[in-house]
Parts: structure tokens; sequence; C-alpha cells
């Protein structure tokens, strides 16, 4: 297992199919910003603009990408079909829609075929699709396993800090 990584460009995507999505996918780039992670953050849209898809996903690892972080809603294809060109592990975020309240995105992204995976997260869930791919990363990389670690006490602190307050 490495030390320490200092990359030169980002290790993780961040896609979503429209810029609707952004309000939610930003929670992503918000803890891999907290987590000290380097990610860039696009639209791709897998309906309005497949050859972007297809030129994003297919050229992802030699620009250094690691993981990819899909968010899309609706008939929401742009996870899974990353995820057919890329060799990289993709986490899917099923966007919550007006229609059917993410329940068809949730659907859309989780049921794939044996054989390409994608990592689906709740519905909204880009925040935990941020840590997912940092906790893919850290894997391999000491340093930053031990701030997802830091990351879970916090949250560990957190609770117990209000069982003390509950219970007096
Ligand atoms: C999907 O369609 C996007 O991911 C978005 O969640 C949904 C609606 O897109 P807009 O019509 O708001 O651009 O492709």
């Amino acid at each position: 297992m490495s030390q320490s990584k200092q990359p030169a460009g980002p290790l993780v995507g961040i896609i979503m199919g429209s810029d609707s999505d952004l309000p939610v996918m930003r929670e992503a780039a918000a803890i891999l910003d907290e987590l000290g992670v380097a990610y860039e953050m696009t639209i791709v849209s897998a309906h309005r603009t497949p050859q972007r898809l297809y030129d994003y996903a297919q050229t992802a690892v030699e620009r250094g990408l690691r993981v990819i972080v899909a968010g899309a809603g609706g008939a929401a294809h742009l996870p899974g079909m990353a995820a057919a060109i890329t060799p990289l592990p993709v986490i899917g975020v099923p966007i919550k829609t007006s229609a059917l309240s993410g329940q068809d995105s949730l659907l859309s992204i989780v049921q794939m075929p044996a054989g390409v995976p994608v990592a689906t997260v709740a519905i909204n869930g880009a925040k935990n699709a941020g840590i997912l791919a940092a906790q893919i990363l850290g894997s391999a990389d000491t340093v930053l396993l031990e701030r997802v670690a830091q990351y879970k006490r916090d949250l560990e602190s957190m609770v117990m800090d209000k069982v003390a307050l509950l219970e007096g």
C-alpha cells in the first residue's frame, strides 16, 4: 500500500446528466474537498450528448481518473453507460425527480446486467458517493484511508455527544 499520493490531476470524475443535478452532486464534491481528494466535475448527458459521454468514459483512465461518480435522474442511463465503456469503478447517484420521486432514477441505475456493475447509493446520496470514492482510493493509500477513518471517528463522536446531552 502506498504511503501517500499527491497526484497532479483529478482522481475522481464527477459527472451528471444536467445542470439541474448540480445542487445534489455538489455534495460529492464537498466531501471530496473535505477528505483532500482531487476531482473534476462536469455535465455529460447520456441522451443529449452521447458522443461526449463516450469520449469522457473512453479517455478516463488515460487522463488519470480512478473512480467515476455519475448522477442522473429519470431515465438515468449515464452511470450504466459510463460503466459499460470504462473499466474504472462507477458509483451511481439516483437524482430525485418530481414525477416519481427518484424511484425511476434508482431503478434505472441499480438494475444493471451481470458483468457491468454500478455501485448505487441512495436517492440524492451524492455525499455517500463521494465518501465511497475516497474509500476506494484509500484502499491503496494509507494517508487517505486514515482521513476516512478519522471522518468515521468524528461521526461517532457527534452521536456520542448527543447521547451525553440526552442522558445528561
Ligand atoms: C437527466 O434528466 C438528468 O440527469 C436530470 O436529472 C434529468 C432532467 O434534466 P433537465 O431536464 O433538468 O435538464 O438526464
